[in-house]
């Protein structure tokens, strides 16, 4: 009797001692956008996740990292949150990662809470959205991040005089009034502001209204993508370039992955963002082979994709440093120290705001062996979002 005890009392001590040795499958589940109009987002963020994979493999300190990915078919909250509690009842994921738009990431922020799940933001850019849940670290940026380097880039650059366009929900709302506020403490004009519907906009009556006004130069917040092109076929079409107007604007109006389906009229406009294509190093090197190996040609990587690369990176550490025993609390102390050279320069999380900080470049779009390019001219390091400073 006591021996049988006994042995049963060292099988269970040998077990509990033995975490390395029960290494399993760490599975991350993927919240994204993968059909509809927004199906870029979900397809860039996979596709960064991919190129990490090239490089890195799928084994990290001999656990298998498996991606299960969800699709919420546009800006959803009620089925990015049904998705997202499928993927933690279910399919027992160990992280949350993706979310393209921020009213995706807004509705799972109570489940990564509720289930002690880092959820790891690899686009959704509302400065909000960090303080909706201890649990999410955000590799992306936030607007007002992007947006303070333009106004006063502007500002030096002999702009007075601006309107602002901005989709209407938490980024553009953020980027508008962060535009306003920041532009008018450099002694600049705003002229007019209007706001356009993130679903199905039609472009051509606001930008007849830009056009009225006369401004300099245009402020633009738009959701990346399709949207971005559209704006400026109106833009094109109502004759805004001839009448002097300028176009500025945060990096997701030059979105990569469309830029150079915008053609000559998106010449010349200035941006500042965290990721070019274009951007000059050794990291974006590797990744943007990697990211073809793994992808194809057809395709180039934009600021999202980038996001979702570094994004693995740190869950990858992650894993690494616990042994695969992910619990809550432990990972975020990792994720919110986490610190690398990304393909987009330096980039360290705010352990005290779980964003991260990084260079906001000046970009201006080129053609360059016949394609459009960002090609950054002048940079802001180590911009922190200025909404938590
Ligand atoms: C969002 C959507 C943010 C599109 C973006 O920039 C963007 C969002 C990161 O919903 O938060 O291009």
């Amino acid at each position: 009797m006591t021996k049988t005890l006994g042995a049963v009392a060292t099988a269970l001590a040998a077990w509990m001692t033995a975490p390395a040795a029960l290494a399993d499958t760490i599975k991350v589940g993927l919240v994204g956008e993968f059909s509809g109009p927004f199906a870029d987002y979900g397809k860039e963020m996979m596709a960064g996740i991919k190129a990490y994979q090239k490089i890195h493999g799928d084994t990290v300190g001999g656990h298998k990292i498996e991606i299960v990915t969800k699709d919420t078919t546009g800006p959803s909250p009620e089925i990015a949150k049904r998705v997202a509690q499928e993927l933690i009842v279910q399919d027992k994921v160990q992280f949350l990662a993706g979310f393209g738009l921020t009213p995706n990431a807004m509705a799972v922020a109570p489940i990564a809470t509720q289930s002690k799940t880092p959820m790891v933001v690899m686009n959704a850019a509302t400065a909000a959205i960090t303080t909706a849940s201890p649990y999410i670290v955000r590799f992306s940026f936030t607007l007002p991040q992007m947006t303070v380097p333009m106004a006063t880039w502007a500002s030096k650059n002999g702009v007075k005089s601006v309107y602002t366009v901005a989709s209407d929900y938490g980024p553009g709302i953020d980027a508008e009034e962060t535009f306003i506020k920041a532009f008018k403490a450099n002694g600049g004009t705003i002229v007019g502001s209007v706001r356009v519907p993130l679903k199905s906009p039609e472009f051509a009556p606001f930008v007849q209204r830009v056009k009225d006004a006369k401004p300099q130069a245009v402020f633009v917040f738009l959701p990346a993508g399709e949207q971005g092109i559209a704006f400026m076929k109106s833009f094109n079409e109502r004759g805004l370039a001839q009448a002097g107007i300028k176009v500025i604007a945060p990096g997701d109006l030059t979105d990569d992955n469309v830029l150079d389906a915008m053609g000559d009229p998106i010449l010349g406009v200035i941006t500042t963002h965290n990721y070019s294509a274009a951007h000059d190093s050794p990291e974006n090197k590797a990744f943007l082979k990697a990211f073809a190996d793994a992808n194809g040609t057809s395709m180039r990587p934009n600021f999202m994709a980038v996001a979702a690369y570094d994004g693995m990176a740190a869950i990858y550490e992650t894993v690494r440093k616990l042994n695969g025993k992910i619990d809550g609390e432990k990972a975020m102390d990792v994720l919110k120290n986490f610190k690398t050279t990304s393909p987009r320069g330096a980039v360290a999380i705010d352990p005290a705001t779980r964003e991260i900080v990084e260079t906001v470049y000046v970009r201006r779009v080129e053609r360059r062996d016949g394609k459009l390019y960002n090609v950054e001219f002048d940079s802001f390091p180590n911009v922190k979002d200025p909404t938590k400073e």
